[in-house]
Formats: C-alpha cells, sequence, structure tokens
C-alpha cells in the first residue's frame, strides 16, 4: 500500500502539528515519529495514553509507520475500563509524554516515552516554517542517531490492523473496533474529495484523541493531507476565535462545542467575524440541532456542515463543500461508501420520499475487520456483508439523509460520547448504597444527552449522594460516563416477566 503519509516521506518542511507551544514540521514529525518506530518495532501491540498533547499523534503516527498496531487509551479512563482494555488488547508497551502519570494497571507494561525533546514553537506557528528546532530527538532513551524514515520499514497490507478503538455497546464493557489501514486511507481521500481537502488547509480541534474523531479525522487527516492541526488542549471559544484569526481555515467539534459556540456568539463579535472567514466548519459524532445550525448562520453567515460516521464504519456520508449545506442532514454517501435503508424485516427499500425510515447499512472500504476478541459480535454485526449501524434515518427526494434516531435505546450519545447504559448500571449496583439501579439519556441542550440514574437506595433513609454515585462511575468507567442528574425511587417500573421498563422513567 502507498504510504498513508506521502508529506513525511518527502520531509516537507511545512508545519504539520502543533499543540501550544509545541510544533513539528511533517519533516520533523518523519523524523521523531521514524526514531519512535524503530523502539517499537515488531511489538505485537501498543498501548498509546492519548492525552491531548503533541507526544500522542507522534506515537500514534510512529506505530503506523512501524506496522504496529495501537490502542489509543482514554486517560481519564477508570479503574475497571483501563483493566479491561489492557486485558482484552494484550498490548506489550505503552507509549506515554514523560510526564503522565500512569495508574497502576499500566505498571506492569514496558514504558516508552513520546517526549518530543527538539519541538519547538517555529514549526506550526505559520511564517518561518522550515526554521523549525531542528531534529527531534524522541525521549526513548537514545541519542540523535540516523532517523529512519517512512520508507524504512516494511510494505504493508492494506488490510493490516492500524488502530484498536474502544466503543461501547448497550450492555457490557467496551468492544475493540480493529480498524485496518484500508479504511484510514479510504476514509481521508473520500473527505478529501467532499470537502476539497488540501495541503493548504489548517484544521483546528479540540477533540479527544482516542476517538476517531479527535485522531483518525483530527491528526491522520491533516497528516494525509500534508496540511497542519493546530490542536487546542481543551475547548473553548477564545481558542477557536485565535486560530481561526490566524491562518486556520476548518474546525472539527462536536455538536456540544458548536452549541456553545452558538451560545457565546451573541455577545462575541471576534468569534462571529473569526468563524465568517472559516472554509469549512464542520459537525459530527452526534446530530447538531437545527437552532443551533441557524443561530451560527445568522451570526456569521457561515453554515456548519455535518457528517455522518461511527468508530466501526468511519465516515460514511457528508454535506459536500460544494453541495448544498441543508440542517438536519447528514449529506450523500461519501465517495466508495455504499449505503442503504432496510425496513423492520431487513428488506432494503429505495424510497427517496422523506419519510419512510429505515436502518442504514453500509459496505465499502471505510469499515473495520472485526471487533478484537468477539467473534460472535463482529458476525451479529454484519448481515450479507452490510454493517448494521443501529441508526435510523429517511433519504429526501435528492439522496441527502436525514438521521432520525436510534435502534437501541440503551445507547447515549453525551457530547459526542456513546455511552452503555448497562455498563453504568452495572457499577452503580457494585455501590453499597445501591439497590436497583436503570441508567436512561434525557435531552439536554449542551450535552444532547445527559445520563440520568434511577436508583432504589439500599437503605431509603441514607441514600448515597448524586456526587457520591458520580464519582463513583467516574473512578471505575471514565468521568464522560458518571451520571450528571441521579433519581431515586421506591421501586423500578417492571413488567411482569421483571424487565424494568425504561419507558416509564422519565422526569
Ligand atoms: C468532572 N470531571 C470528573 C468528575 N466530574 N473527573 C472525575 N470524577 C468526576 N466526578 C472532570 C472531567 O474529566 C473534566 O476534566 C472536567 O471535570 C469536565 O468534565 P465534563 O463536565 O464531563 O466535560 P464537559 O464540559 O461535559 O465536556 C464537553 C466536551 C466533551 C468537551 C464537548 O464531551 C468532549 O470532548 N466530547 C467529544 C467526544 C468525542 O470526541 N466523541 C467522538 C466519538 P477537564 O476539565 O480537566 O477536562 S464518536 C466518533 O468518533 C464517530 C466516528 C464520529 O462520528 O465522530
Ligand atoms: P461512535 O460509536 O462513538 O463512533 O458513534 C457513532 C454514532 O454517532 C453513530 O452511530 C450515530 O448514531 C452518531 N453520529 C455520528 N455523527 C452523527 C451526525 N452527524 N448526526 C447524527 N448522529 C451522528
Amino acid at each position: 500500500m502507498s504510504p498513508l503519509f506521502p508529506a513525511l516521506t518527502a520531509r516537507s518542511e511545512r508545519p504539520a502539528l502543533r499543540f501550544g507551544d509545541r510544533a513539528l514540521t511533517h519533516a520533523e514529525l518523519a523524523d521523531a515519529a521514524g526514531f519512535l518506530a524503530a523502539r517499537i518495532a515488531g511489538e505485537r501491540r501498543i498501548a498509546v495514553w492519548a492525552t491531548p498533547t503533541l507526544g500522542t499523534a507522534v506515537g500514534v503516527v510512529a506505530a503506523l509507520l512501524a506496522g504496529v498496531p495501537a490502542v489509543p487509551v482514554n486517560p481519564r479512563s477508570g479503574e475497571r475500563e483501563l483493566a479491561h482494555i489492557v486485558a482484552d488488547s494484550a498490548p506489550t508497551l505503552i507509549v506515554a509524554e514523560p510526564d503522565a502519570i500512569l495508574p497502576p494497571a499500566l505498571a506492569e507494561l514496558a514504558r516508552v516515552d513520546a517526549g518530543i525533546a527538539g519541538a519547538g514553537a517555529g514549526a506550526g506557528a505559520g511564517a518561518g516554517a522550515g526554521a523549525g528546532a531542528g531534529a527531534a530527538g524522541v525521549g526513548a532513551g537514545g541519542a540523535a542517531t540516523e532517523h529512519p524514515g517512512d520508507d524504512a520499514f516494511p510494505e504493508l497490507s492494506p488490510e493490516a490492523p492500524a488502530l484498536i478503538v474502544y466503543t461501547s455497546g448497550t450492555t457490557g464493557p467496551p468492544k475493540g473496533a480493529v480498524v485496518p489501514r484500508r479504511a484510514i486511507a479510504a476514509t481521508l481521500d473520500a473527505l478529501e474529495d467532499a470537502w476539497q481537502w488540501t495541503a493548504d488547509d489548517v484544521l483546528v480541534h479540540a477533540l479527544p484523541l482516542f476517538h476517531v474523531h479527535g485522531l483518525i479525522l483530527g491528526i491522520l487527516g491533516p497528516l494525509r493531507r500534508g496540511g497542519s492541526v493546530r490542536h487546542l488542549g481543551r475547548f473553548d471559544t477564545e481558542g477557536v476565535t485565535r486560530e481561526l484569526s490566524s491562518g486556520a481555515t476548518m474546525l472539527f467539534g462536536v455538536p456540544t462545542m458548536y452549541h456553545r459556540i452558538a451560545e457565546a456568539l451573541a455577545d462575541d463579535a471576534a468569534l462571529a467575524k473569526a468563524l465568517a472567514g472559516a472554509r469549512l466548519l464542520v459537525s459530527g459524532s452526534a446530530a447538531l440541532p437545527v437552532h443551533d445550525h441557524e443561530r451560527i448562520a445568522a451570526a456569521t453567515g457561515r453554515r456548519v456542515i455535518e457528517r455522518y460516521g461511527m468508530t466501526e464504519t468511519l465516515m460514511n456520508t457528508s454535506v459536500r463543500a460544494d453541495g448544498e449545506p441543508r440542517a438536519g442532514t447528514v449529506g450523500v454517501p461519501l465517495g466508495g461508501v455504499e449505503l442503504r435503508l432496510v425496513d423492520e424485516s431487513g428488506v432494503a427499500f429505495e424510497a427517496y420520499d422523506g419519510e419512510t425510515v429505515g436502518e442504514i447499512q453500509v459496505r465499502g472500504p471505510n469499515l473495520f475487520t472485526e471487533y478484537l476478541n468477539r467473534p460472535d459480535a463482529t458476525e451479529a454485526a454484519f448481515t450479507d456483508g452490510w454493517f448494521r449501524t443501529g441508526d435510523m434515518a429517511i433519504r429526501d427526494p435528492d439522496g441527502y439523509v436525514r438521521i432520525v434516531g436510534r435502534k437501541a435505546t440503551d445507547l447515549i450519545k453525551s457530547g459526542g460520547y456513546k455511552i452503555g447504559a448497562g455498563e453504568i448500571e452495572n457499577v452503580l449496583l457494585e455501590h453499597p448504597g445501591v439497590r436497583e439501579a436503570a441508567v436512561t439519556g434525557e435531552p439536554d441542550a449542551d450535552l444532547g444527552e445527559r445520563i440520568v440514574a434511577w436508583i432504589v437506595p439500599a437503605r431509603a433513609e441514607a441514600p448515597p449522594s448524586a456526587e457520591e454515585l458520580a464519582d463513583h462511575v467516574a473512578a471505575q468507567l471514565a468521568a464522560h460516563k458518571r451520571p450528571r442528574t441521579v433519581r431515586y425511587l421506591d421501586a423500578l417500573p417492571r413488567n411482569d416477566m421483571g424487565k424494568i421498563m425504561k419507558r416509564a422513567l422519565h422526569g
């Protein structure tokens, strides 16, 4: 397969990555990642402690150069989630920033530093790109030696696993989606076409680097194009204003970020001006409410476009840069992606009538290979080679796809994160103060959906506090999976079979 990152091979002196005051050109990244790649070559599988920092990007690129599958790990993972990911993916070492404090679950693993000693402020800063801080010595213990480039490693099969990305299901622990090199190349090249994405684009975002959106689209996307990305570390509208006012051309975000932008626009003229000057504003990971679309359009004259993807499929559809932006839709299938709607009995239908609802199924080079160690789940996810997304949609007469819901009520999308109700219920039930627990998602203007825990306390006179339960879930699973609201009941509503009737639970 041709190299994933031609600009690294070509040793381009243009800016590639910038995180705060640390930056690398493509040539410097080729050196830094090449050096780290030589250190990890031959490993079976590695974990990357995915802080929103330069080292994470270098670590992942190094793994891709060396052909070693990488598992990006949420550095805010709680104990149980981390233990599951480590046991399931069995990495042989972990790449982390030198100053990262790793939890006990990772103490057994060999650790390789992703510190970029030479990363200077010069490279990504626009002007003077070529005058970066010179060869980047990776803090993997080695002095600067010959830095192998992209071409120093064996030719890799397009089907070789590149990344294993953990994603929640309705019940049970997260599953590791095995994403091959072919899928990364296919999705990024389809987006090149849909978005007219070039080496001149400068992307700004603040997405986490342990999911597809922030890592594959947000870091690997600009690198494949030979362009650059400036990561904000954490989201705020000041960072968006600053970067879009100083050369950045594109913004990627989840709806929660665009909602916060829409809120801020009312009295932030600088933000409005910065957004007005952007080439492309892209939202994804969940639906952006039409109200936020309209507020942003009214204040900036620019329309946010949506694309629709999934960890298992990477990107499926998008509103095209040269197409008509239409709020409430996710556009049309990307190049190479086959998309169909099927009715309840599994039969595909062709109605482009803007009203017949069906499940979205997709097929194409953008798809994952399998769930790691889960042949049962992999088999259940496909029907005749088509992947069942679980998303319900209609198609406008001209083919635009509108997502109207999802099949599983036990999957919650909060802040753009997919969260399984069952996983949270299991952890809540282990709290000594909890007798019964049910988890639902409720509409939330900021997060899209908010996690609500319905609790029957073990002792009605002394129920555990909402904060205690949130801390418990954050410590075991992840901070974004914590309940934002806790409601106390004497008993959960159950049907004759004893099954909890979640539809009867609403505030
Ligand atoms: C709060 N925190 C806690 C607790 N409460 N930590 C431990 N215990 C607690 N009880 C911490 C948090 O870790 C965080 O730390 C801070 O407090 C605030 O957390 P939170 O309130 O959860 O943040 P938020 O304001 O709600 O975050 C909104 C967000 C975030 C920034 C929009 O939801 C986000 O980054 N979403 C992106 C999700 C995403 O990328 N999804 C892509 C997957 P600190 O402040 O230090 O951070 S979907 C995908 O990839 C597919 C392919 C697709 O289509 O894109
Ligand atoms: P994840 O499993 O975390 O990769 O999330 C994938 C899911 O996010 C999809 O199955 C959709 O339900 C949802 N999603 C992603 N992009 C959009 C979008 N633009 N509009 C609505 N839902 C979306």
